[in-house]
């Protein structure tokens, strides 16, 4: 067993009386209430999911493990020679909520090395596919792919199905999923827009590194690398790719299945594909405004208006529950800020005065309930400007990134027991009784 794993038994032994006297001691208190709107609309701020992994409050962001971003950065162990961690500290971060000594990240380096290698048939499987393909629908089979080996499958057919055990073999196809899925992303990046020219895994560099290098990027995206996957990483477990991942587990489908079924939530224009509609956005907007002109904020006005007014929303502004500046936003608007070419390039001056401007108007326009922007508004610039030009790609690091989240959440929904999800359905007419009824 790998020092993590044994570190994880432990924690998921002691945590697991909280969760039984919870249950039995304290099940029927109540913690919310169901209104008619939230009802019809999408169940939000509903109570009803649990999760320690992380918590997204609506003024402050998201916590990893109780640590807001700048604090998770600055705490955990750092890449050699980098400001940022490795995505290998954070995982140790994620799983347990310990930060991990030097020689722990270490060991999950090592550990990952004994697993990225990635079956040759999960290669094939892709180039099958229409070269067309949205890359998101590429990673998405990848996963499907590998599920035959998946270890909890095993396992759960091997006639020793034992509940209290469960969680480790989900731990193991987890732990193959974080370390193969940045092998898998690249090599469709690859495939699809580098002529095919694969790069072979560097066995020496950390999983943000090697991902730069397998891609064909310059050392400074390494640090990219990390700080994306692990900004994207967890945004507690309500979001549509998370609590996909969750709610189809939760049939004790395995790891593979359900993180294909996070994938594909994650590809939804309103999720994660809106980091790469942000860049279709800017660039429409360039092409149709800015014709040998300087972008101006009265472009930018206009041209949200001309957005709203046809109906569409706002790429990257708005949150189900963020109702400020995403913190995420600003931590990647910082690392624009402190990188010397990227603070003056042209795209992440307009992405800026993007910021200045929208919230204004989405306040006028009086409809969202968050006018601020989101995680995906300034993603896109920063692999732009590092000449990942490509933003059909943008969602597949996106979930590179979100895999870290979902695959704790669910080593931990197993290690805790939680149960097959089955939310109940009401009728229209019934609401409309109940509303009769007061
Ligand atoms: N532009 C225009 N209108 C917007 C808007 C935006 N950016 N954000 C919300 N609205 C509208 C909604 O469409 C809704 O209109 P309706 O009443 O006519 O249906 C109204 O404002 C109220 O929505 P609100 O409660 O504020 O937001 P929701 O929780 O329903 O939706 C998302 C949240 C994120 C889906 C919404 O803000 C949106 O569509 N944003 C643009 C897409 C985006 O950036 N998605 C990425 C989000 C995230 F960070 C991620 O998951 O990656």
């Amino acid at each position: 067993m790998s020092k993590l794993k044994e570190i994880l038994s432990k924690k998921i032994e002691d945590h697991r009386p909280r969760t039984t006297r919870l249950v039995k001691e304290f099940g029927k208190v109540k913690i919310d209430e169901v209104t008619i709107d939230q009802c019809i609309g999408g169940a939000r701020d509903i109570r009803s999911l649990v999760t320690d992994i992380s918590y997204l409050d609506p003024q402050e962001g998201i916590r990893f493990r109780g640590k807001t971003i700048p604090e998770t950065f600055a705490a955990l162990p750092k890449a050699n020679g980098s400001k940022y961690p490795t995505v290998e500290a954070f995982w140790f971060f994620l799983l347990t909520g310990d930060v991990p000594t030097q020689k722990q990240v270490d060991d999950v380096a090592a550990e990952w090395k004994t697993r990225q290698v990635v079956p040759t048939y999960v290669f094939d499987a892709i180039r099958a596919l229409p070269r067309d393909s949205h890359p998101m629908v590429m990673l998405s089979v990848a996963l499907l792919t590998l599920q035959k080996d998946s270890k909890f499958a095993a396992f759960y057919g091997s006639g020793k199905f034992n509940k209290m055990t469960a969680w480790e073999s989900v731990y193991e196809d987890a732990s193959d999923i974080v370390a193969r899925i940045p092998v898998i992303a690249a090599f469709i990046y690859n495939l699809k827009f580098r002529g095919d020219k694969q790069i072979a895994i560097d066995p020496k560099l950390d999983m943000g590194a090697n991902f730069a290098h397998m891609i064909g990027q310059k050392e400074e995206y390494k640090d990219v690398a990390r700080m994306y996957f692990i900004l994207h990483s967890d945004h507690e477990s309500g979001n549509v790719s998370a609590h996909a991942t969750h709610l189809v587990h939760s049939a004790l489908s395995d790891p593979y299945y359900a993180y294909s079924a996070g994938i594909n939530g994650l590809a939804g224009p309103l999720h994660g594909l809106a980091n790469q509609e942000v860049l279709d956005w800017t660039m429409q907007f360039q092409e149709k405004y800015c014709k040998g002109v300087e972008p101006t904020k009265e472009l930018v006005t206009k041209a949200l208006w001309d957005t709203l007014n046809a109906g569409q929303v706002i790429p990257g502004y708005g949150h189900a529950v963020l109702r400020k500046t995403d913190p995420r936003y600003m931590s990647q608007r910082e690392f624009c800020l402190n990188t010397p070419g990227l603070k003056d390039d042209p795209l992440f001056k307009l992405v800026s005065m993007i910021f200045e401007v929208a919230p204004g108007v989405l306040t006028e326009h009086g409809k969202t309930k968050n006018p601020w922007p989101n995680v995906d508004a300034q993603s896109g610039v920063i692999q732009w400007y590092y000449g990942l030009k490509e933003w059909d790609f943008y969602t597949v690091l996106f979930g590179v990134g979100r895999a870290l989240g979902c695959m704790a959440n669910i080593t931990w929904d197993r290690g805790l027991g939680y149960a097959i999800e089955r939310p109940k359905s009401v009728t229209t007419a019934m609401l409309e009784k109940w509303a009769a009824e007061g």
